[in-house]
Formats: C-alpha cells, structure tokens, sequence
C-alpha cells in the first residue's frame, strides 16, 4: 500500500487522550501505598502534573477527575486555573464506594435511603460537569453480593434500572453517561454491572445518551476485547476507554506494557469501523484509567500516552482495501499477514514527526526529563510537606 505519511501524521495529531487525576497522586495495593517523592496532593498540583505530559506529547488536553477525592469548593476557579495550564477538566467519575453506607451497594442497594444517597452523589457531579464545562459522567459502581443468596439478583437490577433512569433524567442536553462494567472486586459473588452486555442493556433503557466504558482491565483472562469494540461500535453505544494492561486482575499497569497487540487489534476494529462510515467511531472518549503504584508517576503517564500512540499509528497503517480483498478471497492467512504487516512497521518516526509538527520535541521521554520538573515537585513539595508537620504526607 502506498501510505499517505501526511494523513497518518495529520491522524496522530489530532487523536487525544485524557489522563486521570488519580495516577498523578500516591496509589497502592491493599499491602501498601508507597510514597513517590513529589507526587502530586491536591487537584492543582494533579493538573500541574498533567500539564506536564501535555507539554510533551500535545495530545492530553484535559483531565478526568474523581469525586470527591478531587472535591473542590470554587470550580469556576478550577476550570480557569486548568484554563491557565492549557488543560480542561474531562470526565466527571463519581464515587460510590468509599462510605461505609454502601457496604451492600450504591445505586442496588435494598434500602431506598441509600439509592437515594447514591443519586444525589451522581446529580452532584452532573452539576460539577456542567460547572467545568464537561460532557461526561463516567460511572463505575462497586455494586454486588459475597454470598449466594445475600440478595434477590433480579431486584438488584431492577433497582440499579430505576437508580439510572433518575440520573438519566437529570442530564442535560449534550452530556453523556458512560456505564463502565467489571466483572469481579470488591464484589466477589455477583457485580451488578458485570460485563459489556448488562452495561449496553441498561444504556439502550435508558436512552440515546448513555453509552458503555470499556475498561480494558474490567475482564476474565481471555476475553475477546477488540470484538467487544466492534459489537458496541455496530450498536452504536461504545462511549470510551479506560486503558490500562494486567497480567491477572484489574491491574491498573501501564497500557500496551503487556499486551500492545490486543491494543493493536482494538484501535484496528475502530479505525475499520470509522474507514466503513461508523459514525459512533468519531465519538470515543479515549482516557487512561491507572494506578502508578511503584513507577514515576508523571513518566508513567508518558509512557501509557506514547504506547497508544503507537497502536493507534499502527492501526492506521492497516491496508484495508487488501484486507477486504483477501477475505473476499478467503485468504485466512493473508487476512493476517496484512494485519501483522502493519504490527510490524516501527511508526516511531510517524510519531516523532507529528510531535515535531506540534512545535514539541520528538522524543518526549528525553523532553520530560530535561525540562528538570521531576526535580523541581520533588524539592518544592517536600518542603511544603514537611513544613507543614507532615512529612511524606
Ligand atoms: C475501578 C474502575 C473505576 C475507577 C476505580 C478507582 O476498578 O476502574 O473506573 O474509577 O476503580
Ligand atoms: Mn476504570
Ligand atoms: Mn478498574
């Protein structure tokens, strides 16, 4: 295939990836948080952060946030200070999970009084989104049972149902509600939103502006994701991503660290789909969802932005006119060979040239580390910290 360098180029430009305020800030496992010197504490120093890896890869313009670990009392104040940065404030994530009155659930919950608590938390972040000038409720819930029996399956779900018709009701015009899915933790005998179909279900009940998030960690070993995409994308409903990689569980590691070529595969269903005309292809919201729990933080964030970056460039070099040519021939094999073809190719200098466009440097590890801003939070936020009494804090 003669490839049109200035297209893919022009492609990569274009293609943004929101990063999440939690990966900029100290996360663990239940063993233990360790401490990053210099992670960031507060919303401002994660949008600090934040404005880092955009300087770099110029394409992470905005920022997911989490409430209310990211709860602020002036958000008009935020959104100018994100403003300020060059950034915007993204999907609004509300928490259902942290209080101890949703020990038996949130939005399933048997007693009305803590659906109800739930609700309003998610209307909260409505009115947060629209404050911030976002468009997206990103909802994941920790719903489900331990035990066999703890509760009636069908009544959760019909109370999950009418929990989100009432947010439903509460959208506004433009915004979206992402109905993210996982099939186990904390809940280990039945989640309420387990998988991609529970979540299309609900979406498609509730209307046109609820859509699914796939959580690329959020399944059992070997699941099929990239046929995930391209069922939701024929159904029209696939909202966004939550990248991450694992090895065994929701593992929250670098996406594309382990396996680039499912992240190779998934970006080919969408780049196909959008090549046939899907117009629900326009509309990803493409955003990482991580936890950097031994790693820097701020390079962490480079380095999952530069791994898409790779696998969507990739996915861009797919011959499509051979492709359908070989399946018309029936050619298994050479189907493949197209794909691997375009796995194959190093698309680093498509990467670099479109970074160089941007006016950035091309290598944005080499940039991070040079403009001395690793050192500089390190210095600055330690010295806020112990002054405060607080070392480490
Ligand atoms: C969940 C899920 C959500 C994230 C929380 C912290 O497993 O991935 O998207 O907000 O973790
Ligand atoms: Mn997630
Ligand atoms: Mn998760």
């Amino acid at each position: 295939m003669k490839i049109d360098s200035d297209a893919v180029v022009e492609k990569i430009q274009r293609f943004t990836i929101e990063t999440p305020s939690w990966g900029y800030g100290d996360t663990g496992t239940r063993f233990k948080v360790f401490h990053w010197p210099g992670a960031a504490r507060t919303l401002r120093e994660k949008l600090a952060d934040a404005a880092q890896v955009h300087a770099v890869t110029g394409v992470c313009p905005s920022v997911a946030i989490h409430i209310p670990w990211d709860m602020e009392d002036d958000w008009q104040e935020v959104k100018a200070y994100a403003q300020s940065l060059g950034l915007r404030i993204g999907a609004v994530n509300p928490n259902l999970f942290q209080e101890d009155a949703y020990r038996l659930g949130s939005l399933s919950h048997i007693d009305t009084q803590v659906r109800q608590r739930g609700i309003a938390h998610v209307l909260e972040c409505i009115q947060i989104a629209q404050a911030v000038d976002s468009d997206i409720i990103s909802l994941w819930l920790a719903d489900g049972t331990n035990y066999p029996g703890q509760d009636s399956l069908r009544q959760r779900r019909v109370r999950l149902l009418e929990s989100l018709q009432e947010i439903y009701a509460a959208l506004p015009a433009g915004m979206r509600l992402l109905i993210e899915y996982k099939f186990f933790e904390p809940a280990f005998y039945s989640t309420d939103l387990p998988d991609w179909g529970t979540s299309l279900h609900m979406a498609q009940k509730l209307g046109p502006q609820a859509e699914v998030l796939v959580d690329t960690g959020h399944h059992p070993q070997g699941t099929n994701i990239p046929q995930i995409v391209a069922q939701l994308l024929d159904e029209g409903r696939l909202g966004g991503f939550h990248f991450n990689d694992r090895k065994y569980a929701d593992d929250d590691l670098i996406v594309g660290s382990l396996n680039p070529f499912e992240l190779f595969c998934i970006f080919h269903e969408i780049v196909d789909a959008s090549s046939e005309g899907n117009t629900n292809a326009g509309r990803i919201a493409y955003m990482i969802d991580q936890s950097h729990n031994i790693e820097p933080k701020i390079e962490a964030m480079i380095q999952s932005v530069y791994n898409i970056q790779i696998a969507y460039a990739k996915a861009l070099l797919v011959d499509r006119t051979r492709l359908r040519q070989a399946r018309e021939e029936q050619s298994v094999l050479g189907a493949y060979r197209i794909l691997q073809e375009a796995y194959e190719t190093d698309v680093r200098p498509w990467l670099s040239e479109a970074r160089q466009r941007m006016g950035l440097d091309p290598d944005p590890f080499a940039a991070f580390a040079s403009s001395g801003y690793a050192e500089r939070i390190t210095q600055e936020r330690t010295a806020v910290a112990s002054a405060s009494g607080y070392p480490g804090a």
